[in-house]
């Protein structure tokens, strides 16, 4: 047998193949502290990744957590070390065309790694939209909008603060559907809170909470009627488990929402049999990427659940490639939270997002359609010229 190993670029291939990848981690400030009921965030942390390929094209995908490891089981710099040291070596030399065999061949030999595989699989689609001259909205099949609803999390932790937040975003036309990060603090609080906040804004805001599973199913339940009389529309994740997302339902005026609960497909198809959520929070990184999170958004949709297209927080890369996945949406019942961008303190993009008018633009140039500004990324990159690490929390 002939072990002899014949380097590629000797060898006549038909098609472009990846060349190189690249990690970087990024670290900038946010705006304000942004309160959770599982971390407070002081910054936030990209992990870009940029894919070469032989015919000169670079895709670039991003993986972002929230709080390090206080959300899931993938940080940061959990992704750059699963990329450099496993992920690479199985891309190197493969047909980068061939985005979805590529992704196979990774789910294969790389368990879990979802937030990963997402900065992968969007970096690659990323190279093949601008190879083809289409948009990725494009090549998930075909938008269906290409402007997306975009509410604001309320986060600051102080309930005047949050007013004056959210009489700002109304002002500048840039949010009119806000969600309110609770759970922190004692029950009745936060329900006052929740109140005061939609008392103030009356009909001109509409108001969701995210308890991010602090409550117990006695909590939920109290406090769902109680929000439910305040005036908030929405309450996403209540709890932990899926069997009490389900005993839940129905029973208070106030649709329930699915997230943390939501890892892909098999857990999108578990709940949908359980009737566990009125709506699912779409996301890129919680599904394992983009065509996972399509097929979450099938599931829903067979099932007779909403959609809502969720965020991890994502700089400009997640967010964009969040957006054009949701604008091929056969419908988006509650629009999205894509705001993550607006968070940072930085912009990292040659041209910046197209905020305006209470909606995000879906750019329509190839592939993500957007360009990464090389020169602020260095200045922020860890290890690079400066570091902005004292202020990550
Ligand atoms: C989450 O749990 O939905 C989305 C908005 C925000 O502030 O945090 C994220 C995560
Ligand atoms: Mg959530």
């Amino acid at each position: 047998m002939n072990t002899t190993f014949t380097p590629l670029a000797s060898k006549t291939v038909a098609f472009p193949v990846v060349e190189r990848v690249e990690t970087l981690l990024v670290d900038l400030p946010t705006i304000r502290p942004h309160k959770l009921s599982v971390a407070t965030m002081n910054g936030q942390t990209l992990m870009l990744v940029k894919i070469y390929c032989s015919d000169g094209i670079v895709g670039i995908g991003e993986g972002t957590t929230i709080g390090g490891l206080a959300y899931g089981g993938e940080s940061p710099e959990s992704m750059k070390l699963a990329v450099d040291t496993y992920f690479k070596s199985i891309m190197l030399g493969q047909d980068a065309t061939a985005v979805r065999a590529l992704m196979m061949r990774i789910g294969k030999m790389v368990k879990e790694n979802r937030f990963a595989k997402c900065a992968v699989e969007t970096a690659l689609l990323d190279a093949h939209g601008k190879r083809l001259g289409l948009a990725v909205s494009e090549l998930l099949g075909g938008r269906l909008r290409s402007r997306l609803p975009v509410a604001w999390t309320l986060a600051s932790g102080d309930t005047a603060k949050d007013i004056a937040e959210a009489e700002t975003m109304l002002d500048l036309r840039r949010h009119k559907v806000f969600k309110l990060k609770i759970g922190a603090k004692p029950l009745q609080d936060d329900i006052a809170h929740v109140a005061a906040i939609k008392r103030a804004l009356g009909d001109r805001g509409a108001v969701r909470v995210d308890v991010n599973m602090a409550w117990s199913e006695t909590d939920a339940a109290y406090g769902m009627a109680a929000l439910a009389d305040a005036g908030c529309e929405l309450v996403e994740q209540p709890v932990a488990s899926t069997a009490a997302l389900a005993r839940l339902m129905r029973r208070f005026p106030i649709a329930l929402m699915a997230d943390e609960s939501l890892h892909g497909p098999e857990s999108a198809f578990e709940l949908a049999k359980i009737s566990g959520a009125d709506v699912f929070a779409v996301k890129i990184e919680q599904s394992g990427g983009l065509f996972n999170a399509q097929r979450v958004a099938a599931i829903a949709d067979a099932a007779g659940i909403g959609l809502y297209g969720g965020t991890m927080l994502e700089g400009a890369f997640g967010t964009i490639a969040s957006a054009h996945l949701f604008s091929t949406f056969n419908q988006l019942q509650w629009g999205t939270e894509l705001f993550g961008p607006l968070l940072l303190t930085e912009e990292i993009l040659t041209t910046p997002l197209d905020y305006s008018d209470f909606e995000l633009t879906v750019p329509h140039a190839p592939g993500l359609g957007i360009e990464l500004d090389d020169d602020r990324v260095a200045f922020f990159t860890r290890d690079g010229v400066r570091k902005t690490i004292s202020v990550i929390g």
